[in-house]
């Protein structure tokens, strides 16, 4: 039996033809289909609210159920195992329905899910093996080895500065070709693109995210042995044009991150506290607004994921170790925004619209065609 994430709202009201008030728990039959288009592709079981209870349990069948209860959706259900609790809320005429559609966990767990909710964000350790790894890695190294004679930041490649501030232009590098970051890591390490938009990481995000999934934007962070300029604490969403509610971070180490080569540190549940204020031109949280005493090191695995939400208080420290951290991101969005770190020259790969938005899943949309 499938397990299922929390019901999405995809119809606010459809029209069932005929006043159906049983249940009819079998397969979808024609007058169904006409009353919600997407029942035929998603939905492989059906239920009529009667309207005078307050939630109904609703069975699944095979990778989803096309709930259909009376009035407005007053809670977020959440279902796990073989059934769910769909509310029914009243309201609504004659024969309005509210539409519900269950996807399956695709890759995470439901108690991962639940982690994430809590704390803000997750570790998935073994997401990628070690040859994935070490293709994302050599990838990496070949863009960086064009580069090895830089000694001054483009609008790509920043290097590590003397003076641990990266956006100091004035500051000499550090050494030619050792780089801190690389923006839109998607658009220029191919390697890096697929593993952003693989099946596996969109599954993975679907069942943090929902079914639409948009890129963001997305970086390679470098921290070199016995180097790395520290990362202040900071939550991304404050970095963004446009904030939305559900943007979602994938972070993916490339080499063990721990805590004396740099890994990243997070506060939990500091998501539930709202876009906090950032000073100075690296945007930054002051410590006093942190309460401290919860912050963690986060240390991962090369191969393995941190999701974070995009509220999540999140810093970095220096590399003090001998051996460098590296690391792959990506930044979701859960509806169309436009990539912020795209081409200039304006090349696009396939996907990217000509707005900017680079839809990866459009699941809901699909759906509701
Ligand atoms: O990789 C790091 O050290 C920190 C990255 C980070 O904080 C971010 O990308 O928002």
């Amino acid at each position: 039996m499938p397990v299922f994430r929390r019901a999405e709202l995809i119809h606010q009201t459809v029209r069932v033809p005929g006043d159906r008030r049983q249940c009819d728990y079998t397969a979808p039959g024609r007058d169904r289909q006409d009353a919600c288009p997407a029942f035929n592709r998603i939905a492989p079981a059906w239920h009529g609210g009667t309207g005078a209870e307050d939630a109904k349990q609703i069975p699944f069948f095979g990778l989803g159920v096309l709930g259909v209860c009376r009035g407005e959706l007053r809670t977020a259900p959440r279902g796990l195992g073989s059934a769910v609790q769909v509310p029914v809320v009243k309201g609504l005429a004659g024969s309005e329905r509210v539409c519900y559609v269950l996807a399956a966990m695709k890759y995470l767990t439901p108690q991962q899910d639940e982690r994430f909710q809590r704390d803000g964000f997750l570790v998935v350790e073994s997401f990628l093996s070690g040859d994935e790894v070490r293709h994302v890695r050599q990838a990496i190294e070949r863009v960086c080895t064009e580069r090895v004679a830089m000694t001054r930041d483009d609008a790509i490649f920043n290097l590590e500065k003397v003076g641990d501030n990266p956006l100091d232009t004035t500051a000499p590098a550090v050494e030619a070709g050792r780089f801190r970051k690389i923006t839109g890591a998607a658009f220029h390490v191919p390697a890096v693109r697929d593993v952003f938009t693989s099946k596996k990481m969109l599954d993975c995000m679907e069942d943090i995210m929902g079914p639409d999934l948009h890129y963001h934007s997305s970086k390679v962070m470098f921290k070199s042995a016995g180097g790395g300029a520290p990362k202040p604490w900071h939550q991304d969403a404050a970095y963004w044009k446009q904030f939305l509610p559900n943007q979602i971070t994938v972070w993916i180490a490339i080499d063990d991150a721990t805590e004396q080569n740099g890994c990243v540190w997070a506060v939990p549940g500091s998501h539930k506290l709202g876009l906090i204020p950032h000073v100075k031109a690296e945007l930054q949280v002051e410590e006093s607004r942190i309460d401290l005493k919860k912050a963690a090191p986060v240390p991962v695995r090369a191969g393995g994921l941190l999701i974070f939400h995009s509220l999540v208080l999140h810093m970095s420290k220096k590399n003090e170790s001998n051996q460098p951290r590296w690391a792959i991101i990506c930044d979701y969005d859960p509806e169309p925004n436009p990539a912020i770190d795209r081409p200039k020259d304006g090349s696009r790969p396939p996907g990217l619209r000509e707005d900017g938005v680079w839809p990866l899943r459009q699941g809901k949309a699909a759906a509701a065609v």
